[in-house]
């Protein structure tokens, strides 16, 4: 008895430990274009009865069907702006960054209560106009006060990711002041007379997978969750929409004129919020990949599978029914680039990037274009993928920058002089 089971036991292993290879091999990312699996992209300007969208006024039915869809099957679907949304200014200094900035910061509140969940925005504007700025937007990865030295912004309290420079016990510390500065080249935005508006994601949803029990999630989530609740790309998203909804209010900002940009899974959730939400002027996103840019059809680097398993709280639970079977799903990611139109969109895609599969973002870009035609502008004037460093700014932007997977001052030049091509004067 006591052999067998020993041996039951020992045949066990064997067997978990083949599984666990087979699993590895499994999940070897692919990077060969020839083993792309053969694949339909669904047609954004085919209604889902099969009607043809031939003017911009159906577009605008077949844009609530696509929202509809990415709610269900990728996202999730946000609550609406709350009732008791608060804003309030905690900071003015107008010789902020040696006198080249006003700096501001404004707490935003999602709900009542000491304990409820809110953001804190962090702005610099430049300091020598006289009239309301063009801003752009993101969130950030490691806390406002990450994205400058400047000793004036209030030091993140909110649960950060282990690994960061000054980051000790999921906390901030003063040495992660400066952290991320590189990311933000400040001086270079305020030059060209952009403004900077920029809160935490981990404010609003602490970015690991907590079973939905904090952040704005522990605040608005009804019990049990359906498949298509929202999750944290959603809810991020949904945070950039109540920053919007401050920018609104702010005579310093040009309300028109605010660009929601991202990068990776930030790229992501800009991309999205600038689906969901047409007040933002213009969307940027960099490297974003899957679920991002990038065509979940081609499963080349990351696929849906890969991502539901490494993040299981970024997408609604709906989303894991594609994993290794992208075909089914009813949308495609060019069809997210599409909901920015006719607003301009600019991808941005990284050679060493392979994980996020630049050659998928630009075909997002390319199949988007016929929404953008439709609706009287030029989309993606590129037919091929660009080769590396040449920028092609279309109504859709895109470039495939040399380098990694980051955000340089390269990446921010284009989006600076993309938003003057589109921008200026207006
Ligand atoms: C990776 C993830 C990507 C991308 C990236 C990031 O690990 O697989 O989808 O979002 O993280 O956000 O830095």
């Amino acid at each position: 008895m006591i052999v067998h089971s020993r041996l039951g036991i020992t045949l066990t292993l064997v067997c978990t430990m083949n599984a666990a290879h087979a699993e590895e091999k499994k999940w070897e990312p692919n990077y060969d274009e020839s083993k792309i699996p053969a694949y339909t992209l669904p047609d954004p300007l085919v209604m889902d009865d099969g009607t043809t969208v031939e003017d911009p006024q159906q577009w605008v039915k077949r844009r609530n069907e696509l929202i509809a869809l990415f709610e269900q099957h990728v996202y999730g679907k946000a609550p609406r702006k709350p009732d008791d949304l608060r804003f309030k200014q905690f900071d003015h200094t107008p010789d902020a960054l040696d006198g080249k900035a006003v700096r501001k910061q404004i707490r935003i509140d999602f709900a009542k209560g000491a304990d409820a969940p809110g953001m804190d925005l962090l702005m610099y504007l430049p300091s020598k106009t006289t009239k309301p700025v063009p801003t752009f937007l993101l969130l950030n990865f490691q806390g406002n006060h990450a994205v400058n030295p400047d000793p004036g912004i209030r030091l993140s309290t909110s649960w950060v990711r282990d690994g960061y420079p000054g980051v000790e016990n999921n906390h901030s510390t003063e040495a992660s002041r400066g952290a991320a500065s590189r990311r933000f080249p400040i001086d270079m935005i305020l030059e060209r007379g952009y403004g900077l508006a920029t809160a935490y994601y981990g404010d609003i949803d602490p970015d690991y997978d907590d079973g939905f029990n904090n952040g704005v999630h522990a605040q608005f989530d009804t019990d049990p969750r359906p498949d298509n609740a929202w999750a944290s790309i959603a809810a991020w998203a949904w945070g950039l929409r109540r920053a919007m909804d401050y920018l609104e209010t702010d005579n310093d900002v040009d309300p028109k004129h605010v660009f929601v940009m991202g990068h990776s899974r930030l790229g992501k959730t800009a991309l999205w919020a600038g689906a969901l939400d047409e007040r933002f002027a213009m969307v940027i996103s960099n490297n974003s990949g899957c679920g991002g840019a990038a065509l979940c059809r081609r499963a080349i680097g990351e696929t849906v599978g890969k991502i539901n398993q490494l993040f299981p709280h970024w997408f609604c639970k709906n989303f894991t029914r594609y994993n290794e079977r992208e075909n089914d799903l009813p949308v495609d990611q060019h069809m997210l680039i599409a909901l920015a139109a006719p607003r301009p969109i600019y991808v941005a895609s990284a050679e060493k990037d392979r994980w996020a599969d630049p050659k998928g973002e630009f075909l997002s870009c390319l199949h988007a274009d016929p929404v953008y035609r439709l609706l009287g502008t030029t989309g993606m004037p590129a037919k091929r993928w660009p080769a590396l460093d040449e920028p092609v700014h279309g109504r859709i932007g895109y470039h495939y920058r040399t380098g990694g997977h980051d955000v340089t001052d390269y990446d921010w030049q284009q989006y600076i002089d993309f938003a003057e091509k589109h921008f200026q004067g207006k």
